[in-house]
């Protein structure tokens, strides 16, 4: 067991830290305000590599494993949630075509996914099939005429599908077999009949656009499978897994940042004639922040480190982050109440953490499916 960073993952956190500072932090209140998707810091990632973290250089990645996903992730959403949640889901269509692509798919996608050319996005759940997410009714049925699947249905809540160039999008490609009937299927931005639906207006995350994608006779390529045909549930979990590792370090860099910007209020805060953090409760409220962040920060490298070793981590991923999102929520809660009034304002950055901190206690799976994930695995 080793507690211990190496040289290169320091030299990596410090990296993002500086990062996050110079061209995270100074527009993480504008995209907030204006929901506006952050395409220059998208960029800006995609020119040190953030973008590539987890694929292979081979592949056109930048290398890095899911610890370094982690430290990245994490530094980042100190700063801004909505950035990290941004390169967050957009590894996952890498780390899905890494896993079940085929050799042409891993050429085609994964050095234009790592250079940041094309961005990524994961189309699973529909109105009706949520946590349910074996109830999908989109299907994609193959023309065998000219090669092509035909999908119609509706995805919706999809971070990013309106910037993806390419999402990886989970139909029924036999729908009278129900989930063993799906499949995974790319479908690129500007293929005839897929539009955008509605956009959605959140509580938080503003920056990273949620909407609704519409297939109407969308024509796809048969080659534009992933996997095998009635595979697409064990795909969708199997990136799930890896997923929720990225949310909880979403959700570890929010407790972080929050306890930051206490740590920095509580010095400069003075009441009854000295700085709060001199106040017993106030130093409490500190070290059950810290404790909490510390337990959390280790649950999630463990996951992570098992997938890094080709272990089974499915609970893990799910312990890390059930307990990581519920961490993120309870510390941004008690930042907020430090900062007391000021802390209710928008002119300091609590309001927006707290409000950020939420979402992942339900997106890439609700607490609830990670009890379920976690409570299966302990019962056999
Ligand atoms: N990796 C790979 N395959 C997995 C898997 C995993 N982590 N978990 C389950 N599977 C496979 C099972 O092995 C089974 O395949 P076989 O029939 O080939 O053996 C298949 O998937 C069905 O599994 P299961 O019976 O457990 O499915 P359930 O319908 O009971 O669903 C839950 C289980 C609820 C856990 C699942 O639907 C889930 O995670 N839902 C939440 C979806 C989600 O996170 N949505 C957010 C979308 S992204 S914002």
């Amino acid at each position: 067991m080793d507690f211990q960073f190496t040289k290169a993952q320091e030299m990596l956190q410090k990296v993002a830290r500086e990062f996050a500072e110079k061209e995270v932090a100074p527009i993480a209140a504008d995209i907030d305000k204006t929901g506006r998707y952050p395409k220059e810091t998208f960029e800006k990632m995609a020119k040190i590599g953030f973008t590539g973290i987890g694929t292979p250089i081979e592949f056109g990645g930048a290398g890095g494993d899911d610890i370094d996903k982690i430290i990245v992730v994490s530094e980042i959403a100190k700063k801004c949630a909505a950035t990290a949640a941004i390169l967050s889901i957009h590894t996952i269509f890498a780390q899905g075509i890494l896993k079940f692509g085929t050799a042409e798919q891993k050429a085609k996608y994964l050095p234009m996914m790592g250079d940041g050319k094309c961005l990524g996005a994961f189309a699973l759940t529909e109105p009706n099939a949520g946590t349910d997410a074996g109830s999908a009714k989109t299907t994609a049925i193959l023309d065998e005429k000219t090669g092509e699947y035909v999908i119609n249905g509706t995805k919706c809540f999809i971070s990013g599908g309106r910037q993806a160039q390419a999402i990886l999008v989970f139909v029924l490609t036999d729908p009278n077999k129900g989930l063993k009937g799906m499949s995974c299927i790319i479908v690129e931005k500007e293929t005839p009949g897929f539009s955008i639906g509605k956009i959605e207006e959140k509580m938080g995350i503003h920056g990273s656009e949620t909407v609704e994608l519409i297939f109407d006779n969308c024509r796809v390529p048969k080659e534009n499978l992933v996997g095998k045909e009635g595979k697409g549930f064990n795909i969708a979990m199997s990136c799930l897994d890896g997923a929720r590792i990225g949310v909880g370090a979403q959700a570890l860099g929010i407790a972080e940042g929050a306890l930051e910007e206490s740590i920095k209020y509580t010095k400069e805060r003075v009441q009854f004639g000295k700085p709060i953090s001199q106040l017993q409760g106030i130093q409490w409220y500190l070290a059950e922040m810290a404790t909490k962040i510390e337990a959390t920060r280790w649950l999630i490298y463990y996951a992570a480190d098992l997938k890094n070793n080709r272990k089974p981590f499915s609970k893990e991923a799910a312990m890390a982050k059930f307990n990581a999102s519920i961490v993120a929520r309870e510390v941004t809660n008690l930042a907020l109440q430090i900062h007391g009034g000021y802390g209710y304002m928008k002119d300091y950055a609590l309001e927006r953490m707290y409000r950020d901190a939420k979402i992942t206690e339900i997106y890439e799976g609700t607490s609830e499916v990670h009890k379920i994930v976690i409570s299966r695995a302990i019962l056999g």
